[in-house]
C-alpha cells in the first residue's frame, strides 16, 4: 500500500487548470443575473484564478476563452499572469457565437464561412505561443438539426482539412485537444459527438492531437471510466473539462452530483500515473457559476477533485489486483469501495499546512475579505462572455 506521505506528494504535485469563463457573468438561455463580484475583464479572472490557486496550491493556471479573453497585448496578459504566480493554460477558440455560424463554422457548407473559423484557429494558435501555453483546446458547437439538413459525410471531409490547417500550424511544444460533445446546440446530429469521432480525427492528423473529455458531454448513464481506460490505454487520453452534470451540459460544480463517477475516473488515472504532472494529461475545470459565488465555487471544485484523486490514490492496487486474479468479485469491489468511503479530509488539512496554506481553503476566503472589496470594486460591471 502506499504510505500516507506517498499520498501527500502526489498531491501535492496535483495541477488544476481553472477556466476564465469561471470567473465572469454567465448565465443559461433564460437569464444572466449578474453577480458584482463577477470579473470584468482577462486581468481581473487571472487575478481571481491566482486567488482560487493561493488558497489551494494546486491551481496555477488559467485557460483563456478567445474572444472573450481577447487583449491588444498578450505579452503583457501573461506577464500579469507570471506576477501572479500563474501561467496561462489551455486556449478555447470560440467559433459558435456570430451570425455567420448558424449553420457551423469548419463544417458549414459555404467555404466563405470555413475559412472564416479556420483564420480563428490559427489565431488562436498564435495565441498559444504569445502566451506560452501548451494547448489548443478545440470545441466544436457545428451539427445539424435535421435530417438531410447537410451532407453527414462532407462534414467530416471539412472537420479533417480544417482540422489539418490549424494542426499543420502548431510549432513544436503545442497540441491540440480535440473535445467531443452529443448533443446542443446540434439536435440531431453534432459534427463531433463522441470519443470515437474525436479519436479517428487525432489518429489521422498525429501525435499531438489528442481526445478531450468533458464530464458533462455524455448521454445519461455512460460509463466516462470505461472511455478514460480506452483512451489512456492508446495513450490519446489529452485531458478533461471537469464538471457536473444532472441532466445534460449543466456545467456545475464537478463531484457535486456523482462523487462515486469522480472518484471512479480518476481511479482509472492514477492506476497508470496520468494524474502527475509530466503525464500529458491535462486536468482542467469546464464550469459556469450562475447562482453561486465564482471564487468559491472555484475553490470547491478543485478541492473536490483533490478529495477524488486522494481517494483513488487511496486505493490498494496490490490487493485490488489480487482479488481480480482471484476471480474475488466482492473483494475487488470492496477495496474500491473502501477507498472511496476514506474520510480524506484530515489527510488535505494535513498537507495544506505541510505547504503553508490555510488548512481550510473555503473558510480562508471568506476571511479574506476578497468578495467585500471586489463586490465595491466591481459592481456595476457589464461583464464579458455570456453577459457582454
Ligand atoms: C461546450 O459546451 C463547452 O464544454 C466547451 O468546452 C466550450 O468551450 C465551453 O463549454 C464553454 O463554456
Ligand atoms: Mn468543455
Amino acid at each position: 500500500m502506499t504510505s500516507k506521505n506517498e499520498i501527500k506528494q502526489e498531491l501535492r504535485q496535483q495541477w488544476i487548470e481553472t477556466p476564465s469563463w469561471a470567473y465572469g457573468n454567465t448565465g443559461t438561455r433564460f437569464k444572466v443575473y449578474r453577480n458584482p463580484a463577477a470579473a470584468r475583464d482577462p486581468y481581473e479572472k487571472i487575478e481571481d484564478a491566482a486567488l482560487v490557486h493561493r488558497l489551494t496550491g494546486v491551481a496555477p493556471s488559467v485557460a483563456l476563452h478567445i474572444p472573450w479573453d481577447r487583449v491588444d497585448d498578450y505579452a503583457t496578459l501573461s506577464k500579469h499572469a507570471a506576477e501572479l504566480g500563474m501561467r496561462i493554460g489551455a486556449i478555447n477558440p470560440n467559433i459558435f457565437q456570430e451570425d455567420e455560424y448558424r449553420l457551423g463554422s469548419v463544417c458549414h457548407p459555404d467555404p466563405k464561412v470555413r475559412r472564416k473559423a479556420t483564420d480563428h484557429l490559427l489565431e488562436c494558435v498564435d495565441i498559444a505561443v504569445a502566451v506560452g501555453s501548451p494547448t489548443v483546446s478545440l470545441w466544436f458547437a457545428d451539427g445539424t438539426n435535421y435530417p438531410g439538413q447537410d451532407d453527414i459525410r462532407a462534414r467530416q471531409d471539412r472537420l479533417a482539412e480544417a482540422l489539418r490547417e490549424t494542426y499543420a500550424a502548431m510549432p513544436d511544444g503545442v497540441g491540440m485537444l480535440l473535445e467531443y460533445k452529443l448533443f446542443e446546440p446540434g439536435f440531431y446530429t453534432m459534427d463531433v459527438p463522441d470519443w470515437g469521432t474525436s479519436l479517428s480525427h487525432c489518429l489521422a492528423l498525429g501525435p499531438k492531437a489528442n481526445v478531450l473529455v468533458d464530464t458533462g458531454h455524455h448521454a445519461p448513464g455512460t460509463n466516462i471510466e470505461f472511455i478514460v481506460a480506452c483512451l489512456l490505454r492508446l495513450g490519446r487520453l489529452g485531458g478533461f473539462h471537469f464538471n457536473s452534470r444532472f441532466y445534460a451540459d449543466d456545467d456545475l460544480l464537478v463531484g457535486a452530483a456523482d462523487p462515486y463517477q469522480l472518484f471512479r475516473i480518476l481511479s482509472e488515472i492514477v492506476a497508470v500515473g496520468a494524474h502527475r504532472p509530466g503525464s500529458a494529461v491535462a486536468f482542467m475545470l469546464d464550469q459556469c457559476h450562475n447562482i453561486e459565488d465564482k471564487v468559491p465555487a472555484e475553490i470547491r471544485s478543485v478541492m473536490n477533485v483533490q478529495e477524488a484523486t486522494a481517494k483513488a490514490l487511496l486505493v490498494d492496487r496490490e490487493a485490488l489486483k489480487a482479488a481480480q486474479q482471484e476471480g474475488d468479485v466482492m473483494g475487488a469491489n470492496g477495496v474500491l469501495v473502501d477507498a472511496f468511503s476514506t474520510d480524506v479530509r484530515p489527510l488535505l488539512a494535513e498537507l495544506r499546512e505541510e505547504m503553508g496554506i490555510d488548512p481550510d481553503p473555503i473558510g480562508a476566503y471568506a476571511r479574506s475579505g476578497h468578495a467585500e472589496r471586489v463586490r465595491a470594486e466591481r459592481a456595476g460591471s457589464t461583464g464579458v462572455g455570456w453577459g457582454g
